[in-house]
C-alpha cells in the first residue's frame, strides 16, 4: 500500500526586527497545534490571496500592527513534513512597522538577541530559520 501524499500548506511567517536588532516570537496559545512552542508569527495563505497579502492581514490579526508590503522583504524558506501536511514557509524580514506589537492571539511575545534564540523551544519548520537569522543580525 503506498502512503497518500501529504498535501502542501503554504504559510507565511515574519521576523519582526526592532532597533536593537531583536527578533520578535510568539508562543503559541494552548489548545492549539504545537501549543507553548515559540514561534515566528504568521500563518496560512488563504484561497485568492497573495503571500505578503496575507502576512499583512495575520500581523493585524495577531499582533495588532499595520505593515505595509514594501517593508516587506523575503528572506528563506523553511520547509518542513509535519504528520498530515508538508509545510512551505517563506520568512520575510520586517523592521518597520506602525502601532504597538500586541499578542492578541499568542500566549506570550519575546523581543530575543538572535543568539539566544535557540534557548526557545520552536515548532520543527521554525528552528533552522535561527541559524540563518544568526548569520544575518
Ligand atoms: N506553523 C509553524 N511555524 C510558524 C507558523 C506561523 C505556523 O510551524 N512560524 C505551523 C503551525 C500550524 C500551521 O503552520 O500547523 C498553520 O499555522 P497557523 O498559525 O495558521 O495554525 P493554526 O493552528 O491556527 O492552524 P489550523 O488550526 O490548522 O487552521
Amino acid at each position: 500500500m503506498t502512503d497518500a501524499p501529504l498535501p502542501t500548506v503554504l504559510v507565511v511567517a515574519v521576523a519582526l526586527i526592532d532597533v536593537d536588532g531583536r527578533v520578535l516570537i510568539a508562543k503559541r496559545p494552548q489548545g492549539k497545534k504545537l501549543a507553548g512552542l515559540w514561534e515566528f508569527p504568521g500563518g496560512k495563505v488563504e484561497a485568492g490571496e497573495r503571500p505578503e497579502q496575507a502576512l499583512i492581514r495575520e500581523l493585524k490579526e495577531e499582533l495588532g500592527i499595520d505593515v505595509s508590503e514594501n517593508c516587506l522583504s523575503p528572506f528563506v524558506f523553511a520547509s518542513h513534513a509535519y504528520d498530515s501536511f508538508h509545510l512551505l514557509m517563506p520568512l520575510y524580514l520586517c523592521r518597520r512597522w506602525d502601532g504597538v506589537v500586541t499578542a492578541r492571539e499568542h500566549d506570550g511575545l519575546a523581543w530575543v538577541k538572535p543568539i539566544k534564540l535557540s534557548d526557545y523551544p520552536m515548532p520543527p519548520a521554525d528552528e533552522p530559520l535561527v541559524a540563518w537569522l544568526r548569520d544575518l543580525l
